[in-house]
């Protein structure tokens, strides 16, 4: 007797959990893709560290379950670490997702979800680690910019990079209009990286990103990458 039941059960489609602190564009963005596939993964619940982040109102507007767990509330980042994964784990995700996260990660969550949690930073890393990174670009007199999609390490935004895109940096710029043309491409950015999870293709082992079982020894560039 053939037994054809492996076959016919379909492989469950990853799960995201998504986390924001703010406006939630990048998540608007991952949200679009998934609902008209080019990402094969449902995202199956947002959680905001700030209760009036606008992007739960965009989750809330797609179904997504929400949470808020406020880093106020806690008198240690690893307690609030620890509630956050104990909200997390409730949907068992394949993938999390940092979009717009603006608290920083304590070794006890980035151990726990170390090779399936991500993170877009908005400067071409190694460049510009930390904040404020257009003001910076423009006070360093960069002529390009960019975001990053990275695995989250131990070290703040220095886990390896798997994909960037860059844009240039023009002479009338303010620290707003460039933000503005990062934040275009950070929305095509975050879905391609995202699909490429969602599709099995992407690893992190030992500290370096693989993708299609090749180690990558620089990041992918979105404009050189069939989608
Ligand atoms: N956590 C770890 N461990 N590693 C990373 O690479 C992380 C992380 C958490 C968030 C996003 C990151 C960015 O892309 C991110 C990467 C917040 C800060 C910060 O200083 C820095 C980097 C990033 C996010 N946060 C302040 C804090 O005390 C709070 C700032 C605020 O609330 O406005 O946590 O840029
Ligand atoms: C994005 O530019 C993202 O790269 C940046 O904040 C913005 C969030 O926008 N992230 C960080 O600076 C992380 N520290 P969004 O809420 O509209 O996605």
């Amino acid at each position: 007797m053939i037994d054809f039941s492996q076959q016919l059960q379909t492989p469950a489609p990853p799960t995201m959990v998504v986390l924001i602190s703010g406006s939630g564009s990048n998540l608007q963005a991952l949200i679009d893709a998934t609902a008209s596939g080019f990402i094969p993964g449902r995202i199956a619940a947002v959680i905001s560290n700030q209760p009036d982040a606008l992007g739960l109102q965009r989750a809330q507007q797609a179904g997504i379950a929400t949470q808020v767990i406020a880093h106020r509330a806690y008198a240690r980042r690893e307690d609030f670490d620890q509630a956050l994964i104990q909200a997390i784990e409730a949907y068992q995700p394949t993938l999390v997702v940092l979009a717009g996260f603006m608290r920083i990660l304590t070794p006890v969550f980035v151990t726990h979800y170390l090779g399936r949690l991500v993170n877009i930073h908005p400067s071409l890393l190694p460049a510009l680690r930390g904040l404020h990174t257009h003001e910076r670009a423009l006070a360093e007199g960069l002529s390009v910019h960019g975001c990053s999609v990275h695995f989250v390490n131990q070290e703040l935004d220095g886990g390896p990079v798997i994909m960037q895109a860059r844009v240039p940096v023009l002479p009338d710029d303010t620290p707003q209009t460039l933000a503005a043309r990062v934040l275009i491409q950070e929305h095509r950015l975050y879905p391609a990286v995202v699909r490429l999870f969602c599709q099995g293709r992407l690893q992190l082992k030992a500290n370096t990103v693989w993708l299609d079982q090749q180690r990558l020894d620089q990041p992918l560039d979105l404009a050189c990458v069939a989608l």
